[in-house]
């Protein structure tokens, strides 16, 4: 039966974690009542401090920071998907009441909750199909069943197919270039003050170079971001943006930088002029650091929908785009826009935006959306 299985596997893997951090606070709670009883009775000097030393082992095998890590992950995916994920599975609930029976309508209105849901036309179009050739071949007749059949073909499309590398390719033999586009707006500079907080707290040396020249406050809110994720910072108002990026990648080697976070200008519409602007930052970049860019990061804004899937394709056509970034998915109802980007796009997702906060980034990673998504929809 499809990947229905691993479906119900990743479902009771990410409540088990729920429930053990549950566990995990609850005996704390525990101990530390018991510890303010006994502190009360002074008499029991020393049954309180063997006590203390086993509790305190207890603590100890108990606070598993992976499940903690884990944990404060499904949080984020959780309360960032928190609008997608009320509206879609409210529609299919009520899709579900309307409709005991699986039905012509029912596919009808199926069809039109995914397309809203952003997933994309012709991924909907594909999903409808396999989803009527299953409920046909499984004999499935109640609506109620059919959730968890929605939940795992729409795993099988992300899932199926080749598979896109999510991770970051790391430069060994000096700082890793990681080049971040993409229009207005979307995020990019946020992004990359993100990323900085992400890496520096990994312990690497963190650099950003201003590339984004031409708007007025660009250099500067770049510059905020690094004094605050405490990153060094290059960059020159009014200048010609490969000039800068020259002049930031030989501090950047100088300084023994680990990675180098470039930010550009979103605002060249126009595809040749934004072809061979990109075209000539690309040949400084590798004429300073050969390899590098090691990474281009499409930045696209999830609330803009179908708008971001044609924002993609664009920059494929002008660019070696390595991976995407969705941001904003806290600020929409059609998260479903992850799906259609794989199918439509196929350029692989590295990671979302799931706030405004230089925390409010994560590596992106499927299961944790899909739970994110759909975790009251199923047992
Ligand atoms: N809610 C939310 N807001 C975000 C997220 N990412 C970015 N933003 C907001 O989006 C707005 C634009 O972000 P920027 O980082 O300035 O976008 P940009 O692409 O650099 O914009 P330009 O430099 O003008 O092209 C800011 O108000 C950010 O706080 C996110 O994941 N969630
Ligand atoms: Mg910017």
């Amino acid at each position: 039966m499809g990947l229905f299985n691993n479906i119900k596997k990743i479902f009771s893997k990410k409540k088990e974690i729920e429930e053990k951090e549950i566990n995990l606070l609850e005996k704390k709670d525990e101990i530390q009542d018991e510890k303010e009883i006994l502190n009360e009775d002074q008499k029991v000097d020393n049954v309180i401090k063997n006590n203390e030393d086993s509790k305190q082992e207890d603590i100890n095998n108990l606070s598993n920071e992976d499940i903690i890590e884990e944990k404060e992950i499904i949080e984020k995916y959780d309360k960032g998907l928190e609008k997608s994920r009320k509206e879609f599975v409210s529609n299919l609930s009520l899709l579900g009441i309307k409709y005991k029976k699986v039905s012509e309508e029912y596919f009808d209105e199926l069809e039109q909750t995914l397309i809203m849901a952003d997933i994309g036309v012709n991924t909907v179009f594909k999903f409808m199909d396999e989803l009527r050739s299953r409920v046909k071949k499984e004999n499935i007749t109640d609506t109620a069943y059919l959730n968890e059949v929605i939940v795992d073909e729409l795993f099988i499309i992300y899932v199926n197919g080749e598979s896109l590398s999510d991770k970051i390719a790391i430069n060994d033999n000096g700082p890793t270039v990681i080049l971040m586009v993409g229009v207005n707006g979307v995020g990019k500079t946020t992004t990359i003050a993100k990323l900085a907080h992400k890496y520096k707290s990994q312990g690497k040396k963190v650099m950003m170079i201003a590339g984004d020249t031409f708007r007025a406050g660009a250099v500067e809110q770049l510059k905020i971001w690094a004094d605050r994720t405490n990153s060094i910072f290059y960059g020159k108002e009014n200048s010609d943006p490969a000039g800068v990026i020259y002049d930031g990648l030989e501090q950047a080697i100088d300084q023994k930088a680990d990675i180098v976070l470039i930010d550009t200008a979103g605002r060249l519409q126009n595809k040749v002029n934004l072809m061979n602007e990109l075209e000539k930052v690309n040949k400084v970049i590798a004429k300073i650091i050969p390899g590098a860019p090691h990474e281009t990061l499409l930045i696209i804004d999830a609330s803009t929908g179908q708008n971001g899937i044609l924002q993609a394709k664009a920059f494929k056509e002008i660019t070696n785009i390595t991976g995407l970034v969705l941001t904003k998915m806290d600020g929409t109802a059609k998260g479903g826009i992850v799906l259609a980007i794989k199918e439509e796009v196929g350029l692989p997702v590295k990671f979302i935006g799931l706030g405004e906060k230089m925390e409010d980034l994560e590596v992106f990673d499927i299961e944790n959306y899909i739970y994110g998504l759909f975790k009251d929809l199923i047992d």
